[in-house]
């Protein structure tokens, strides 16, 4: 390695595109059968991928192998499981399991060595049950999840790398991450698509897109006005309530004088 590789790059910042979560299925009476576990219900998918899509494939994301600058990924499951730790060395980085209930995941990953990059942490939801209607606590009965098809919770990100060394940017610039689609090919994950209703679960595999950004800005945008107005109302209200505070104090001193 010469010297040269050793040095950061100064004030430059490179990112990579990246999508973590989980797919559910619920297994039919058949496959519950065969297994161990007969209170197991689901089978699902952990995973840690590039956010772009192969197009045409019934997988979100993972178009790219993100192993040139990933060297480790581990998922920590709920302690029921049998080593619960779980360390993937090579892409695909992802575990799959049959369980009954939904926890907490820990995602831990280790960027290759020549990085100099510290460790990264994630945590995921591990998402069984469809998406219902906002609010409500009720898990759909498993032959209706069943009908609804695949589960699918997945939170889009980007790694950032500020003051890269030399070498890992050029490894990092000889493998650009594929573009996400301009515009939605496929349903997009189902709580962004459509907060609240179990309709909302049927879209099938949905993908990443860069429309998803734009409509995230749109979202917080709506969300801001929102509470800026409820603040004028509440600010409003405050004031014709000090108002009447005043005259009442106003009759009480005259009564009491
Ligand atoms: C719950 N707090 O009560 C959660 C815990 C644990 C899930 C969920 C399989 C374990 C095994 C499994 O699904 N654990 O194979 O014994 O909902």
């Amino acid at each position: 390695m010469a010297s040269s590789d050793r040095v950061r790059v100064r004030g430059l910042s490179i990112y990579r595109p990246i999508i973590y979560g989980n797919t559910a299925t619920v297994l039919t009476s058949r496959e519950r059968d065969a297994l161990p576990h007969p209170d197991h219900t689901h089978r699902w998918t952990v995973a840690v991928r590039s956010a772009a899509s192969e197009p045409d494939s019934d997988q979100v994301g993972g178009a790219d192998d993100l192993s040139y600058f990933i060297k480790r990924v581990t998922f920590k499951l709920h302690d029921t499981y049998a080593n619960p730790s779980r360390n993937v060395d090579k892409s695909p980085f992802e575990v799959s399991e049959t369980g009954w209930g939904e926890f907490e995941i820990t995602i831990r990953i280790t960027f290759i060595t020549e990085s100099g990059e510290k460790a990264m942490t994630l945590y995921h939801h591990l998402k069984l049950h469809p998406w219902t209607a906002s609010g409500d606590p009720e898990i759909p009965p498993l032959d209706i999840a069943m009908k609804l098809g695949p589960v699918h919770s997945w939170q889009y990100d980007e790694i950032v790398f500020n003051d890269p060394y030399q070498n890992f940017l050029n490894l990092l610039t000889t493998h650009p991450p594929t573009p996400l689609p301009k515009a939605k090919r496929r349903p997009v994950p189902f709580h962004l698509a459509n907060p609240g209703s179990l309709e909302a679960s049927k879209g099938g595999v949905p993908e990443f897109n860069t429309l998803m950004e734009k409509e995230e800005a749109e979202r917080l945008e709506e969300a801001r006005k929102t509470i800026i107005s409820e603040q004028e109302r509440w600010r409003g209200i405050l004031i014709e309530r000090e108002r009447e505070l005043q005259k009442l104090q106003g009759q009480l001193q005259s009564m009491s004088a």
